[in-house]
């Protein structure tokens, strides 16, 4: 077992039981010139996250963690992409409009994909997800339940819409959540700082907040015991 300062209180984490899970971390949202800045948004916001989420990364495949990586989009025929979902803003901006890097939000279009800097390594699963959340229609629960997994380390994008759309859904299944404050971002900073505040508020109603080079001091002091 491991153990590292968090909020609301100490997070422990057995590695063997323990998954990365990585949001979103897509060009559409995260590189300049991508759905994310075509509207109006600042991707600086969350391009801070990439340097700490590939450190993590490196520490995470060095130690062997389950590793998994999300991607939020859908079907060209946008047949899995509810109404609720698809009329929203301006239609020229919408759901499978053409964008700058391709279709948005469209799977196999450039935009949808992982940024180079994170890209996933060989062998760790990729889950394509049509809802904020990564257990709505995926296969990530029986996945995680196979790996005998428990807890997970959450990061990627954006802080208040798919991460902690995934983190409620993860709570209400029973994992032990932590997310990483510096591996995880929103274009808004007054979103980015609630966003984390509500996960630890009230006792850690719905996980642990920490910082990535506390958890991975946490993590690589379990190798060295071994
Ligand atoms: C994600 C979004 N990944 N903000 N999507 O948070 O629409």
């Amino acid at each position: 077992m491991a153990s590292l300062d968090a909020l609301p209180f100490t997070y422990t984490f057995d590695p063997a039981s323990t998954a990365l899970l990585v949001i979103d971390m897509q060009r559409d949202f995260l590189e300049p010139g991508g759905f994310g800045e075509t509207l109006g948004n600042d991707v600086g916001q969350l391009r801070r996250t990439i340097e700490p989420t590939a450190a993590l990364l490196a520490a995470c495949r060095a130690a062997g963690l389950t590793i998994i990586h999300t991607r939020e989009g859908h079907l060209p025929d946008l047949s899995d992409c509810p109404p609720a979902k698809l009329n929203r803003g301006d239609p020229s901006l919408r759901i499978g409009a053409p964008g700058p890097m391709g279709r948005i939000l469209i799977r196999g279009e450039a935009g949808h994909d992982i940024i180079g800097e994170l890209a996933p390594a060989p062998g760790e699963p990729v889950i394509d997800k049509p809802g904020k959340g990564a257990f709505y229609a995926t296969e990530l629960g029986e996945m995680l339940t196979a790996k005998g997994i428990t807890s997970l380390v959450v990061t990627g994008v954006t802080t208040e819409v798919c991460v902690h759309t995934t983190v409620r859904e993860a709570n209400d299944r029973g994992y032990e959540c932590l997310v990483l404050a510096d591996c995880v971002g929103s274009y808004f900073p007054e979103f980015q700082a609630a966003g984390l505040s509500m996960i630890a508020a009230q006792g850690g109603i719905f996980g642990w907040v920490a910082e990535s080079p506390a958890f991975i001091a946490a993590l690589q002091s379990t190798l060295s015991r071994t």
